[in-house]
């Protein structure tokens, strides 16, 4: 079974989508296998965002994903689960992101984009290690 990393952001948190998102992956076929309410540290945010320290949107991004309470999600089904989670999560800027994704439907910002999912099967192990050891 392949498992994937999922994080509600503030924003998505804020706009009373969890219920939304999560029916999403459900009705998908894909399976909630971890999930908490929490609200990041600033060290636990730049150890998960921690490739793009140095990049101009980096102190903001930490400063949003720690305003709030986010979601954490261990997503798990058949081979290809990353893949499908990113997909259905929609591209990075919202006005690139198909309708029918979550971004796409319901995002206007790249930086307040709703939800993270991890990038590759590497990511996923890395983001998984992180939040669900
Ligand atoms: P994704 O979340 O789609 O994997 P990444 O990993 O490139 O995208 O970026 C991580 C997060 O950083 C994004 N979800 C977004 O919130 C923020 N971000 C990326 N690029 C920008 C940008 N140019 N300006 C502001 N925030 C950005």
């Amino acid at each position: 079974m392949e498992s994937t990393f999922a994080m509600i952001k503030p924003d998505g948190v804020r706009k009373n989508l969890t219920g939304e998102i999560i029916s999403r992956f459900e009705k998908r076929g894909l399976m909630i296998d971890g999930m908490r309410l929490e609200r990041l540290s600033k060290e636990t945010a730049n150890v998960h965002y921690g490739e793009h320290k140095g990049k101009a949107f980096f102190q903001e991004l930490v400063d949003f994903v720690t305003s709030g309470p986010v979601v954490l999600l261990k997503i798990s089904g058949i081979e290809g689960t990353v893949d499908i989670v990113r997909s259905m999560i929609g591209a990075t800027d919202p006005a690139e992101s198909s309708s029918g994704t979550i971004r796409g439907d319901f995002a206007t910002e790249i930086s307040e984009n709703i939800i993270h999912g991890s990038d590759s099967l590497d990511s996923a192990a890395r983001e998984l290690g992180l939040f669900f050891p």
